[in-house]
């Protein structure tokens, strides 16, 4: 066969795939609206992952997200392995949705070392980082301040050496979760040294940008006004993934 017959017939055979495609979408989107959301979710949706400390809340965040559950009303298993791959819509009303195209749940036992790989492994467009004030009795346990000192610097480097990492990142969130559980004056202490480290560890990654990375307090007891605080944290969230902007200097 000579070449332009078979760039013809190429073609031919290509309008064919391409029409007969559309065709399977369109009696796949009448059949099946819950099989086109899913398909929407999984090309639109958002890559998030959240890491932390051990028992700092970040299963009971996922359910939040995924569910609208509390905390104190919906108590949580310990995570003691990396989860499925979790693909779910995020509707916590009005502005407060999006599409989660993939999500990790992760043991926060694991060292920082580990948990940094997971972030080079899973390249997520938001990172969300969960701190607890509260001493727990885990092994290899650290401080909230000593254990996020650990995780930024590893985090720097990362972002340094992985560019692809470091172009997929666009939403980081430092959130201190559990102030229900501590006074004024110690989430007070505990925030200006978070913010400290974001400040020496980052300080001269980020663009001016790094005004947007800031530590969020938190509660996810309803009981002591997790409904709000929660909401904050995902308007944060989705207002960050809106903008899309790159988080580091070219
Ligand atoms: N006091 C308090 N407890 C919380 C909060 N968030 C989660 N917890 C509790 O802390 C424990 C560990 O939470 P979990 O979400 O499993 O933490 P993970 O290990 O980071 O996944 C559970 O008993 C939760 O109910 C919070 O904001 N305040
Ligand atoms: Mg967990």
């Amino acid at each position: 066969m000579d070449p332009a017959t078979a760039l013809i017939i190429l073609g031919i055979l290509q309008k064919i795939a391409v029409g007969a495609g559309v065709a399977a979408l369109l009696k796949l989107a009448a059949k099946s609206p819950e099989a086109v959301r899913w398909l929407r979710r999984y090309v639109l949706g958002s890559n998030i992952l959240v890491v932390g400390q051990a028992r700092a809340g970040k299963t009971s965040f996922y359910n939040y997200l995924k569910h609208g559950e509390f905390a104190d009303t919906h108590p949580t298993e310990p995570t003691d392995r990396v989860s499925k791959p979790m693909r779910f819509p995020v509707n916590r009303g009005a502005d407060l949705q999006f599409n989660v195209s993939k999500a990790f749940d992760i043991p926060g036992d694991l060292p920082v070392s580990e948990q940094i790989d997971i972030v080079r492994r899973k390249r997520p467009k938001a990172l969300m980082i969960f701190l607890s004030p509260l001493r727990e009795n885990v092994e290899g346990w650290l401080p909230a301040d000593e254990w996020f000192g650990q995780f930024t610097a590893q985090l720097r480097s990362l972002l340094v050496l992985d560019h692809k990492v470091a172009k997929h990142l666009r939403c980081l969130k430092v959130v201190l979760n559990k102030i229900d559980a501590i006074n004024d004056a110690d989430r007070e202490q505990l925030l200006d040294k978070l913010h400290g480290i974001l400040e020496e560890e980052w300080g001269k990654l980020f663009t001016t940008r790094l005004k947007n990375v800031k530590v969020i307090p938190c509660t996810l007891r309803k009981d002591k006004g997790g409904e709000l605080s929660a909401k904050v944290i995902v308007l944060e969230l989705v207002s960050c993934l809106r903008k899309n902007e790159t988080l580091l200097k070219p």
